[in-house]
């Protein structure tokens, strides 16, 4: 299969390329693709290297599947072209996922949804996907009433340029030297947390977690639904981590919950207090699931449950997610 990954040189479409090689996409032909500025620098793939090719160039190649991580301007302008092309784009970006006509897919829950029509398909936000992952098959036994979520994120959702300044300013705070680094927030990120991850909009309420917010409600098929979400920046180099409280029509049984969750695809469950067993993001590092602890019922409310969440940002969060599309689509037919 021709496989064109769009922001190859990100970090996201970096581990697009090292999620394809390590799942044994069947990748006949690669084709790196990524902004002017970037065209002719080289890739490495399963040990060879290819050289970065420019938006036409790669609709020119093609492919019969894009992967999109280069922003949410290029998806809106590009996404389209590749599809007219009759190129299956699967976007990581946040442009089309709340579009009516596009499928916002977490394979392990909607992937039903994905037909041969569908050239764009959307990949949810990362803090999106663990959440949801986790809570589908809650949901499916009591239905969920509401959501309330704290996250706790770490820089690389943010970018190289995160990593570089979290990496400076350790580096002053440990050498006492001054290192260059450019300022990826308006605040110091080492030593601090950052409640705003993304803008701020008309409501009080960040884009991130707005994006929590609505596309919880459309991969779970159910606008009733209620979620509300403060997202905040931490001093992590990988890993976001979720703190969930999650309130019921139906109550539950404790022990039921945790057989769900162990037997949910793409959840780990560590949950093993006498030993101090939780999901950590140190434990979750260069892994596909959604790890799954501190499982307990919320003793302030009737058929509330509370559990922390922890994933990798980038695989599950992004790469491997937009490649299980892939997958699906390749086993299905449906390119
Ligand atoms: C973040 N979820 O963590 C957003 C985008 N990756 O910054």
């Amino acid at each position: 299969m021709k496989v064109a990954v769009v922001g190859a040189t990100g970090l996201v479409g970096t581990k697009m390329l090292q999620v394809l090689s390590e799942r044994n996409f069947p990748v006949s032909e690669l084709i790196p693709v990524a902004s002017a500025k970037s065209v002719g620098r080289e890739v490495e793939f399963r040990g060879k290297k290819y050289k970065v090719a420019g938006m036409e160039a790669a609709i020119a190649a093609k492919p019969d599947v894009a992967l999109f991580s280069a922003g949410g301007s290029t998806s809106t302008e590009w996404a389209p072209k590749f599809a007219a092309a009759g190129i299956t784009v699967v976007d990581n970006s946040s442009a089309w996922r709340m579009d009516p006509k596009v499928p916002l897919v977490v394979p392990e829950i909607n992937a039903d949804v994905l037909t041969s029509n569908d050239k764009i398909i959307a990949n949810p936000n990362c803090s999106t996907i663990q959440m949801v992952v986790a809570l589908a098959p809650l949901h499916k036994a009591y239905k969920i009433k509401r959501i309330v979520v704290a996250t706790y994120q770490s820089v690389t959702g943010t970018g190289v340029k995160a990593v570089e300044q979290l990496k400076g300013e350790r580096h002053k705070e440990v050498a006492g030297k001054e290192s260059s680094y450019e300022m990826a927030y308006k605040y110091p990120i080492d030593l601090n947390v950052i409640p705003q991850i993304d803008v701020f909009l008309d409501n009080g309420y960040t884009k991130e977690e707005m994006k929590m917010v609505n596309e919880t409600k459309k991969i779970m098929r159910d606008d009733s639904i209620r979620v509300t979400a403060t997202t905040v920046r931490i001093p992590v180099m990988g890993g976001h981590s979720e703190a969930v409280n999650i309130e019921f029509e139906n109550d539950f049984d404790l022990a039921e919950v945790r057989h769900l969750l162990e037997t949910a695809p793409g959840v780990i469950v560590v949950d093993d207090l006498p030993n101090h067993k939780y999901p950590m993001p140190m434990d979750a590092h260069e892994k596909d699931d959604v790890f799954v602890g501190r499982i307990r019922r919320d003793e302030s409310q009737p058929n509330a449950l509370n559990l922390w969440v922890v994933s990798d940002n980038l695989r599950k969060g992004a790469a491997t997610n937009a490649v299980q599309i892939a997958e699906y689509l390749a086993a299905n037919n449906l390119i």
